[in-house]
Parts: C-alpha cells; structure tokens; sequence
C-alpha cells in the first residue's frame, strides 16, 4: 500500500518546467492540483539557478527552439550536480529530425531519471521503427517488446504510455491499465502526466514505486472525471478537481495492475 500522493501534498515539492507553450497554464494548475508547486523557467540566464532550488525538473520538446534546447541542456546539468530527479518528455521524437537530434542531445548531455512518452517518441529516439504524427504516437506495436529493447539501447528507465502504461526500471517491468480516452481528446495530458511523475520522483528515491503510483494516481483520477464528464471541456475540469481530492485509498482499491509490482 502506497502513500506518495501524500508526500508529495505534504511536501510540496518544487517542480521546475522547461515544457512547451500549449500545456504551460494546464500544466501549472495540475500540479497545483496534485499539491505540488509548479515554475516555469525558461531563459537561459536561469535555469541554472532554478533547476538547483527545484526538487525536480522536466525538460518536455512539445515547442523546442534551439535557444530553448541550450536552455534544458544548462538546467540538466545544473539538476545533476544536485542529484534532483530530471524527467524527460520527448514530445514529437520522431515527427522531425530536429525533434530526433535535439532530444538525442539533451540525452547525450544529461542523466535523466525517467523518459515519459508514447511509443512512437520512446521508439524513435531508441532508433526503433515507429510512426509518429505531429505530437500523437500511432498504434500498432508490441509495447512490451518495444519497452525491452528500448531500455536496452537507452539505459533509462521509461515509462511508454497509451492504452495501457508499460514501465521499465533496471530491467523490472509493470503494466498498469488504468485511463481513460477522453485523456487522448485534451491537450497536455501526456505533458501534465510527466510533471506530475516529477513530483512524485521528488519525494521518492524508488523510480519505479514513483513512476507505479503516479501513473495510476493519474488513470483514477481520469476514470472518476469521465465517470462525471463525457464531454472534453468538462471533463478537462473534472479531472483537475479529481486530481485535487483522489486519496491513496481510492487509488490502491481501483489500480488496475496487469504485472509487476
Ligand atoms: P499521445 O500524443 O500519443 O496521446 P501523450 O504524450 O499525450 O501521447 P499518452 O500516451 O496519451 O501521452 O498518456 C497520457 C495519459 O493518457 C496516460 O495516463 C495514459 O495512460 C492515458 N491514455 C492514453 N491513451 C489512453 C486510452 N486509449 N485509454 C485510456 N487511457 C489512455
Ligand atoms: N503541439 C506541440 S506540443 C503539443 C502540441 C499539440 C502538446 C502535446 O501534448 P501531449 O501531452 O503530448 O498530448
Ligand atoms: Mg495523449
Ligand atoms: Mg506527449
């Protein structure tokens, strides 16, 4: 039985964002939702400075430029130094080379905790074969095997999203299948997944306890919205608010754990 979604509203931990420009506000008010505290910071002339007050940080591409790339790559290694968990969101890997060789970049230049993205982003940076359109992954592959062979060639843990959640830490792997598709109809539900995994790696050691919890936290909180909203709009509020009251409790009665664990 776990408990980190009271650690972190206990702790409140100081989650640094270097993301894109259509999730920055959705972002925010999710983690202020799950109790974390959330900051933008993006010029260069900072970030050094704020990934090393932050508990953790999350570089997400969704709109790189390569001024903001230099940016992410400072903030990395500033959150090395300090050993503060770093989560990466390859957004649109795959879609461009410049998405491909930037996110190959950052990854080359800074230790990150956790890669969070769908299959398509996760296989293309691992040089796998995948389709992605724009910022949406497609279908069709074997998550496992894909999840396997990725970790392999990258040597980081990773947590590939979909329909169901496949997570990898030093070789050990849960399938989690809690959600909901009225996520894929909101923008930023992948980003806000991403820093929300930030927050709860904030307050853990345990990568793939943080990755476990906070990937199910997220499909609950998605299940009850769409149980009240079935509409996009609305359920984009419902799930804010059900972020904001979901307990452990609930969250351990309704995981849905297909393995591992
Ligand atoms: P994509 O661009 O492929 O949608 P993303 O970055 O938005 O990727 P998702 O894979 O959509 O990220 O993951 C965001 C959340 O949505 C995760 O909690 C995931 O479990 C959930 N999710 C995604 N698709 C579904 C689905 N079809 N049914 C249930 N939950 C889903
Ligand atoms: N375009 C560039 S970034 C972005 C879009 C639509 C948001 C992607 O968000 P998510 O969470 O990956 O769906
Ligand atoms: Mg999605
Ligand atoms: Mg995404």
């Amino acid at each position: 039985m776990s408990h980190l979604i009271e650690e972190v509203r206990k702790h409140q931990p100081l989650i640094h964002n270097i993301t894109n420009q259509v999730v920055m506000n959705f972002t925010a008010n999710g983690l202020y939702a799950i109790g974390a505290s959330p900051v933008m910071a993006n010029a260069k002339e900072e970030v050094e400075e704020m990934a090393t007050l932050a508990n953790a940080l999350v570089l997400n591409i969704g709109t790189l430029t390569d001024v903001q790339v230099e940016a992410m790559i400072l903030a990395g290694k500033a959150a090395n130094k300090t050993g503060t968990p770093v989560v990466f969101d390859p957004v649109g890997a795959g879609a461009t080379m410049f998405r491909t060789q930037s996110a190959q970049r950052i990854l080359e230049q800074v230790e990150v905790t956790c890669i969070r993205g769908n299959a398509g982003e996760i296989a293309s940076l691992a040089g796998l074969s995948a389709t992605v359109r724009g910022v949406d992954g497609a279908g069709d592959v074997d998550m496992e095997i894909l999840a396997e062979q990725a970790y392999q060639k990258l040597g980081v843990s990773l947590a590939i999203t979909g329909a169901q959640d496949i997570l990898i830490h030093q070789r050990e792997k849960v399938i989690l299948s809690n959600g909901h598709p009225l996520l894929t109809k909101v923008t930023g539900t992948g980003c806000l997944l991403s820093s929300v995994l930030a927050a709860f790696l904030a307050v853990t050691d345990d990568v793939l306890q943080a990755m476990t919890d906070a990937i199910s936290y997220y499909g609950v909180a998605a299940e009850n919205a769409a149980s009240e909203q079935q509409l996009p709009g609305s359920f984009q509020v419902s799930f804010i608010d059900q972020l904001f009251h979901l307990k452990s409790e609930e969250i351990n009665r309704k995981i849905r754990i297909i393995r591992g664990a």
